[in-house]
């Protein structure tokens, strides 16, 4: 079988474990080839104090040039933590010179996380976002990001009803994504939901138990196995359970190690859980 490869749009973080540093492991374990295009450069990320910051804007249209020169072709593309405007257009930009009827986009709407947008978030910024989602086929919000994304206020405690984010999900893939992952919604106090919306078919979900506080880094690791599950033929929802699987465990693991919660999930531990023959 021939191998298949990603194109990993998002950022290189040294410390604190998101981004590319988590997402091309977790895909390599799946047998897929992982092609990091660089959308910054961060020594940590940005939920820590300080962090060091280098936009990669100004260099991404040479960098992704010569893939064009090569004639290199992606089985999929999946977009994460965007740092300016303009990096949305050459995201676009790449999307339509390498999608292909056979290959497809994820979209991880990085934009802010317990109803807040991230520091580096600006509305212009979530601007451009809505215009990026209407390339993606499968769009993997959490629930601060499908609210952004469609104008509409964080609930109180992040509560809401399942009617209610299939409404919402239903007029988000009128945008254009097929398939939606709504990612760890705030149930009650142990536990979490995961909402699947494919267009056309009744919606699904996931709960697992909510172990310990919020991780940064979790959205990551969940976009890179739902990518990689699905590149590899499984369902949306064959996927997801297995991301919150995963996660879970490495949560767990966290947790009895003490390992702070800005250091993100130590997947590190558990990667052939995702290994198949
Ligand atoms: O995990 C999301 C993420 C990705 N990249 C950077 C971040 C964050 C969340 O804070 O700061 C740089």
């Amino acid at each position: 079988m021939k191998q298949k490869k990603i194109a990993l749009i998002n950022d290189i973080t040294g410390f604190g474990r998101c981004s590319v540093a988590v997402m091309a492991p977790i895909v390599a374990a799946m047998k897929i080839q992982a092609v990091p295009v660089p959308t910054a450069i961060l020594s940590t990320h940005t939920q820590f104090p300080v962090y060091f910051f280098d936009d990669y804007t100004p260099k991404m249209k040479d960098y992704i040039q010569t893939y064009k020169d090569i004639n290199l072709t992606f089985d999929a593309i999946a977009t994460g933590f965007l740092g300016s405007e303009e990096q949305v257009d050459i995201v676009i930009d790449f999307i339509k010179s390498f999608h292909t009827k056979d290959s497809f986009v994820l979209v991880d709407p990085v934009m802010g996380d317990y109803g807040k947008l991230y520091k580096t978030y600006t509305p212009a910024m979530c601007n451009k976002m809505k215009e990026l989602v209407q390339y993606a086929e499968i769009l993997t919000p959490n629930l601060t990001e499908l609210c952004t994304l469609l104008d509409e206020k964080y609930p109180d405690e992040g509560k809401i009803s399942l009617e209610k984010l299939d409404s919402m999900c239903e007029k988000l893939a009128e945008k254009g994504p097929k398939h939606i992952v709504v990612t760890g919604i705030p149930f009650n106090k142990k536990q979490i939901l995961n909402f699947i919306y494919n267009t056309g078919e009744d919606y699904q979900i996931i709960m697992s138990d909510k172990i310990g506080d919020d991780r940064s880094g979790t959205g990551d690791v969940v976009s890179a196995i739902i990518a990689g599950m699905y590149l590899n033929g499984h369902t949306l929802y064959e996927a997801a359970k297995k991301a919150t699987t995963f996660v879970s465990k490495c949560i767990q693991y966290c947790e009895d190690n003490k390992v702070p919660n800005y250091w993100g999930l130590c997947f590190e531990m558990f990667l052939k859980d995702l290994v198949e023959d």
